[in-house]
């Protein structure tokens, strides 16, 4: 089957912003993606994980969405940045706590390797929290490089990982 151009981020969250929860921000989050030029087409599930690469970290909630926009992938990774912004993201170590993480997984199966922006997100093979997600929307999904199915990917990963990620609501 030939793959239909679409467009998908993942939405992560370990720590809560204005005392509201991950989940309450990342619901925000996707409410005001409209106002932000960025339609949102479809939603997975809320998926729980301890975080990775420390457990002893508050748990990580997780989703996939798919959009629909008529930026360009910068422009669109910089829409990302700024509601980031909007919702207190700081900065720090690398794979630090976040009040929120925005990641553009597949813009249109582009391959793009840019300073500010590599397509597709180079890490998303590796992310129990970002597969299982991604496969309960798209479950025809292919990556746009190797091709392999999503869910030849999860069962390509370490099945613990996969076994700690729980879906919720
Ligand atoms: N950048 C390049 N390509 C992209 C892209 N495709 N999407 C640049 C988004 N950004 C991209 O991003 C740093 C810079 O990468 C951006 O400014 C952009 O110019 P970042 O979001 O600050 O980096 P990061 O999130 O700390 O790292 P990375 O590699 O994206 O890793 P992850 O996987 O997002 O790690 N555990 C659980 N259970 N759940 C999680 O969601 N997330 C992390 C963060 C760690 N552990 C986790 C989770
Ligand atoms: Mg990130």
């Amino acid at each position: 089957m030939v793959e239909t151009a679409r467009i998908f981020i993942a939405l992560g969250a370990n720590l809560p912003f204005e005392a509201r929860s991950p989940q309450a921000t990342l619901s925000r989050a996707l409410q005001l993606m409209p106002s932000r030029g960025v339609e949102v087409v479809c939603v997975s599930s809320f998926w729980m994980s301890p975080a990775w690469p420390d457990p002893e970290k508050p748990d990580y909630v997780n989703a996939v969405a798919q959009i629909a926009t008529n930026k360009t992938p910068l422009e669109l990774l910089e829409t990302l940045l700024s509601i980031e912004s909007s919702f207190g993201r700081r900065r720090n170590e690398r794979w630090d706590s976040r009040t929120i993480d925005l990641d553009l997984l597949d813009f249109n199966r582009v391959t793009l390797t840019h300073a500010r922006l590599t397509l597709p997100h180079p890490r998303l093979c590796d992310r129990a929290f970002v597969l299982l997600p991604l496969a309960e929307i798209a479950s025809d999904w292919q990556h746009p490089v190797s091709g392999q199915s999503v869910s030849a990917l999860v069962n390509a990963l370490d099945q613990r990982l996969v076994s700690e990620t729980v879906r919720t609501v």
